[in-house]
């Protein structure tokens, strides 16, 4: 890729002339057209999926990033790689890639490119245990996708899970192991999609013959990460099961039939097939679909009769169950394929990291239920990381080292992460309120709670507060004005979802099945029913309590951000959609974000730390000063240079305005190491 003119418009929308959504629009789709998908905003890379094969990337592309300043070439991916991992190599500093954007936005595809820069430049030395870890490490992504990955109206390759994964790096910056978190599959998919949409890939790769490459292509991944034959035999038969769980249906009898229960299932083949495909008899699967087990008075057990809607009900948690322990269970074994396994002792066993993660963007369907209100309140934990860490501490750095500063004006979405998660009031308090509540509880008494609570919240809404919006239902639907827009998300199977509970029958059947690797996924099936006492957590706390890990997590690291825009609703190249891409850059806060950047600094140091660093270039300053203090130090080696118009002075740290400068000194100072380190020599022999 060749560097840049004028004529492919500015590499970072901070040296935009004026910063107002036409120039911002104009840049980028300049940029867009001329096949420069990537620009930055300081450290911020801003990128667009150009939904076709540019030749951006491969190893003379990375090549040309490798080792280099984030300035030096033109925007990519591989810069903001490279930045990430000089920082945690140079400084030891762990680091994370934070990647954001609309489902279809082109996140995952940025994630693997990130994967393979970090692959391609580590490991010179060629250790095989490094190399066996990067080649777990670009497999997982493979296998993951086909068990986590769906079609859907928005992506045809849409992550129906969140993924955070961790590179662990020894002290020569050689990735030594990796751990990828999951967060929350889209389980329900298993049992329903919307029209146009599928499955996960996995059922199609086991089915379809059309699927074949990739079948294969997934069980060699699978075989590279280190899982047994055995152990893909019994992925696949749990697939089928699932396939044959599905299908099958239930009658209820004639009262006064010879049969024991009043139920009995249409093909009882299909039975046979579950039972075999699980290992287990196929008397308990049938009874396990017909009938459950409860505790009566003290600990006997009787055995209670389903009626068919109860069995069906059943027997959907059971599939969507089966799926999600089976995926849990995929990452599982590919984080023991990549566990660090030889730690370095210098660093007490703690490697350095680089953390990469690939979340579900916003998404807004027709029809939006728990699994949305779930991806949707992530996005808002995400969105309100990015404000504290790029514009709110930014400001109010800028405030306490008292530099001259005009305030920006942006949206704080800290208000709907409260309206979801806020202890006892917030959505999900009140919606695991009812799930906890004895007797017939309805989404209908949910959605009034709601209403009752938040009667004033002005970025919430239902039918009852608001009788004239006739897009809503009246009882089943209720509106959140997200910091992405707005979305109408139906209560309907809220409180179901959440408590996502299953009958301890199935689990004890599972546990006792004879295949090990099906079993290891069902612990829990020891419990006899009257030891399941707990009430389990439910979804939606689940979530939550993962998604303040993780953003807690991300806030320890030092962050790297690639927001992503799709460029239109068809998936079609070479075409920019301005009114879809005008709505994401103001709702990812884009121009809030060159605005902060513009009117601040590129780079702000601890005088001290600035003078280690560059006290050699100037002849006030070297071996040491005298000057009175480091910052009118830092003042005279800056004069020298002629790049004091550039800064300003805070406190207690300098802050550099613009990225060049810093290029100016570095430069310097890598002109002037060979002769001091000359110098030293000589002074060593005595020579000097
Ligand atoms: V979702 O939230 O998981 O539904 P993503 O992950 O943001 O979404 P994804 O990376 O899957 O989107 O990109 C969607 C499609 O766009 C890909 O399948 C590619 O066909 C296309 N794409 C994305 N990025 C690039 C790219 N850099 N070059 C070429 C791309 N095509
Ligand atoms: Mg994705």
């Amino acid at each position: 890729m060749e560097d840049e003119g004028p004529e492919c418009g500015k590499p970072d929308f901070v040296l935009l002339d004026q910063v107002t959504m036409e120039d911002f629009m104009e840049n980028l789709k300049l940029r867009f057209e001329k096949g420069r998908i990537y620009t930055y905003i300081g450290e911020v890379l801003v990128s667009v999926n150009p939904y076709q094969e540019l030749p951006l990337y491969g190893p003379e592309a990375i090549a040309r990033y490798q080792g280099r300043e984030l300035y030096e070439r033109p925007p990519h991916l591989y810069a903001v790689a490279n930045a990430a991992y000089r920082a945690m190599k140079q400084r030891s500093r762990d680091t994370c890639i934070v990647i954001s954007g609309e489902s279809g936005a082109g996140k995952t595809e940025a994630s693997k490119h990130i994967m393979q820069y970090i692959a391609a430049v580590t490991n010179p030395s060629q250790r095989a245990e490094v190399e066996r870890v990067k080649d777990v490490l670009l497999k997982s992504t493979c296998v993951l996708e086909a068990f986590g990955n769906a079609r859907t109206n928005r992506n045809h390759n849409s992550s129906r899970f969140g993924k955070y994964m961790d590179i662990n790096f020894d002290f020569k910056g050689d990735p030594v192991g990796g751990h990828i978190h999951s967060y929350l599959l889209e389980k329900s998919r298993v049992l329903k999609q919307h029209v146009g949409e599928r499955n996960f890939h996995a059922f199609y790769q086991v089915l379809d013959s059309d699927e074949k490459s990739h079948h294969q292509a997934v069980t060699e991944a699978m075989r590279v990460i280190g899982f047994s034959p055995e152990e893909v035999a019994s992925v696949h038969r749990i697939l089928a099961a699932i396939l044959h769980l599905g299908n099958i249906k239930f009658v209820e009898l004639e009262e006064g039939s010879l049969e024991q229960r009043r139920l009995a299932v249409t093909d009882e083949v299909l039975v046979d097939h579950v039972a075999e495909l699980t290992a287990t008899p196929r008397g308990m699967v049938l009874r396990c679909l017909l009938a459950r087990t409860v505790a009566s008075g003290g600990r006997e057990l009787i055995e209670k009769g389903h009626t068919a809607a109860e069995a069906s009900y059943a027997r959907d948690a059971c599939a969507k169950a089966v799926y999600q322990r089976l995926f849990e269970w995929v990452v599982d074994r590919i984080n023991r394929g990549m566990e660090p396994r030889d730690r370095d002792p210098r660093r007490d066993g703690k490697d350095t990291v680089i953390g990469v993660l690939d979340i579900y963007g916003f998404e807004v369907f027709p029809v939006n239920s728990f699994e949305q209100f779930c991806i949707n309140y992530c996005n808002e934990k995400l969105q309100q990381l990015f404000i504290q860490l790029i514009l709110k501490q930014e400001q109010e750095e800028y405030e306490r080292e008292g530099i001259a500063w005009q305030s920006v004006e942006y949206f704080n979405n800290a208000t709907i992460v409260d309206l979801v998660e806020r202890p006892h009031r917030g959505i999900l308090a009140v919606l695991d309120e009812a799930c906890s509540t004895a007797g017939p509880i309805t989404d209908r008494i949910f959605l009034q709670t709601l209403d009752t609570h938040h009667r004033h919240h002005p970025h919430y809404t239902s039918r009852q507060l608001c009788p004239t919006d006739k897009t809503m239902e009246f009882g089943r639907d209720f509106r959140i004005k997200h910091y992405a827009g707005d979305v109408m998300y139906s209560a309907e199977g809220f409180i179901d979802k959440n408590r996502d509970s299953l009958f301890q029958d199935f689990k004890r059947l599972l546990y006792n099945s004879t295949d090990p690797t099906l079993r290891a996924m069902w612990p829990d099936g020891q419990q006899d029913i009257t030891e399941v006492t707990k009430r389990p957590l439910t979804a939606g706390t689940l979530f939550k309590n993962s998604m303040v890990a993780l953003v807690e997590n991300l806030a320890s690291k030092e962050p790297f951000y690639v927001r992503c825009i799709k460029p239109n609703e068809d998936k079609v190249a070479a075409k920019l959609d301005e009114g879809h891409c005008r709505h994401q850059v103001a709702y990812l806060g884009l121009l809030e974000n060159v605005r902060v950047r513009r009117a601040g600094f590129a780079s702000r140091q601890p005088y001290s730390r600035f003078l280690l660093r560059y006290k050699m270039t100037c002849e006030y300053t070297w071996p040491n000063h005298l000057l009175g203090s480091d910052r009118a130090a830092v003042s005279a080696l800056l004069e020298q240079h002629g790049l004091q118009g550039d800064v300003a002075f805070g406190h207690s740290k300098l802050f550099i305005r613009s990225p060049r400068t810093l290029v100016t000194l570095e430069q310097s100072r890598a002109c002037l190491i060979p002769i001091i380190v000359l110098l030293l020599q000589k002074a060593w022999r005595g020579t000097l």
